[in-house]
C-alpha cells in the first residue's frame, strides 16, 4: 500500500515537473540592429518582465545585430514561426501587408506629434490588426524618428541635386518609386550591406534616422545629411502567430501588457540615443542641411500616392491619417 502511494506521489510530482517544462517557453527574437540600440533593448526589457511575472517561466532570448539575417529573412522566418518575436521596420512589411504601406508614405504625417496621435490611436491598432491574416500579430510600435537623406558626393538641398544619385533603400517598392519621383536611381539593398557599398561607392547615399546613421557608421563614409525627414514610419514589434496561437489567452495577455510597457522605456532611451547620435555625427563635422525647403519634395509625391493608395480602402485610411488633428 505504501509502496504503491509513493509510486503515486512520484508519477505525480514527475508529471507536474514535465508540465511546467512543457510550458516554459524562451521566445526567439529577432532585431537587425546591435545590443544597446533603443529598439533592442526596449524587447529584453519585455523578456525581464515576462519573465518576473511568470517566475521564469516565459522569457524572451534576443538575438540582435543580424544573427538571425536580414530583415527581409527574419520577416519570413516569423510568418513560417522560426522566429517568434521580431522588430522591424515598417518598411520591409509593405510588399505582404498594404495598409503598412500608409504610415510610410512620404510626408504624410505633419509632425512627430501628428505620428503619435494616429500610431498611438485607433488606426494605429487598425494597422497592427492587418498583420494577422498575413501570419504577424502585431503587438506595438517603437519610435524610428525620421528618416532623411545622406550622401558622399553633395549637399541635396532641392530633388534636382538628387538627379541621377544612386540612393540605397529598404526592401519595399514604395521606397523604390519614391526616389524614382525625385529623379535619383533607386538601390534596394539589405541594411547589413550598405556601409561596405558606400564606402566602396556602389551606392551613392542612403536615407535613415540619426541612431542609424551613427550606429551603422554611414555618417563616417556620406557626409553630407539633409534633414528633409521624408519618412516618419514607425518601427513595429511582432509575434509570429504560428507562435500565438499556441498559447494560452492568460499568456497571450501577459505578451500585449509587457510589449505595451515596453513603448515608454524605448521612447526615453530612443530620445536620448537621438540626441547622442545627433552630437557624435556633428563632431565629426559633418556637413548637416537643416533648412532644406520640403515643398518641391512633396510636391513631386503625387504619382507615389496614386499608386501605393490606390484602393478606395487605403485612400480613405489616408484621408483618416490626415484628418487627424
Ligand atoms: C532602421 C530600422 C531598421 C532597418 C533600417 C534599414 O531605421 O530601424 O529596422 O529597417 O532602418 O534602413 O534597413
Amino acid at each position: 500500500m505504501r509502496v504503491q502511494l509513493k509510486k503515486t506521489l512520484l508519477a505525480l510530482a514527475v508529471s507536474a515537473a514535465l508540465s511546467l517544462s512543457a510550458q516554459a517557453q524562451e521566445f526567439r527574437a529577432a532585431d537587425t540592429h546591435a545590443d544597446g540600440y533603443p529598439t533592442v533593448e526596449a524587447v529584453k526589457y519585455m523578456g525581464t518582465l515576462l519573465s518576473d511575472w511568470t517566475g521564469g517561466r516565459l522569457g524572451i532570448k534576443m538575438f540582435a545585430g543580424r544573427q538571425l539575417g536580414e530583415e527581409k529573412d527574419t520577416i519570413e522566418q516569423t510568418i513560417v514561426g522560426a522566429i517568434d518575436i521580431n522588430r522591424v521596420n515598417l518598411a520591409p512589411l509593405n510588399g505582404i501587408v498594404p495598409e503598412t504601406a500608409i504610415p510610410a508614405l512620404p510626408y504624410i504625417f505633419r509632425s512627430t506629434e501628428h505620428m503619435y496621435k494616429v500610431m498611438d490611436g485607433e488606426i494605429g491598432q487598425e494597422i497592427l490588426g492587418a498583420l494577422e491574416k498575413h501570419g504577424m500579430v502585431g503587438l506595438a510600435f517603437y519610435d524610428s524618428g525620421a528618416r532623411s537623406f545622406y550622401n558622399s558626393v553633395r549637399p541635396i538641398r532641392s530633388p534636382a541635386d538628387m538627379k541621377g544619385m544612386k540612393i540605397r533603400v529598404q526592401n519595399s517598392d514604395l521606397f523604390v518609386a519614391t526616389m524614382e519621383a525625385l529623379g535619383a536611381n533607386a538601390t534596394p539593398m539589405e541594411f547589413g550591406q550598405v556601409f561596405e557599398a558606400l564606402k566602396t561607392g556602389v551606392i551613392d547615399g542612403a536615407e535613415n534616422n540619426w541612431p542609424s546613421y551613427e550606429s551603422t557608421r554611414h555618417f563616417e563614409v556620406a557626409k553630407y545629411y539633409t534633414l528633409d525627414q521624408h519618412s516618419l514610419s514607425p518601427e513595429v514589434l511582432v509575434m509570429s502567430k504560428i507562435t500565438w496561437d499556441k498559447l494560452s489567452a492568460t499568456d497571450q495577455s501577459l505578451i500585449r501588457k509587457a510589449a505595451a510597457l515596453s513603448v515608454p522605456v524605448m521612447r526615453e532611451l530612443w530620445n536620448a540615443r537621438v540626441e547622442s547620435s545627433r552630437a557624435k555625427v556633428k563632431a565629426a563635422g559633418n556637413e548637416i542641411i537643416e533648412d532644406v525647403d520640403k515643398q518641391p519634395f512633396i510636391d513631386a509625391m503625387g504619382p507615389v500616392y496614386e499608386r501605393f493608395a490606390g484602393t478606395p480602402e487605403l485612400k480613405s485610411l489616408v484621408e483618416r491619417i490626415q484628418a487627424v488633428k
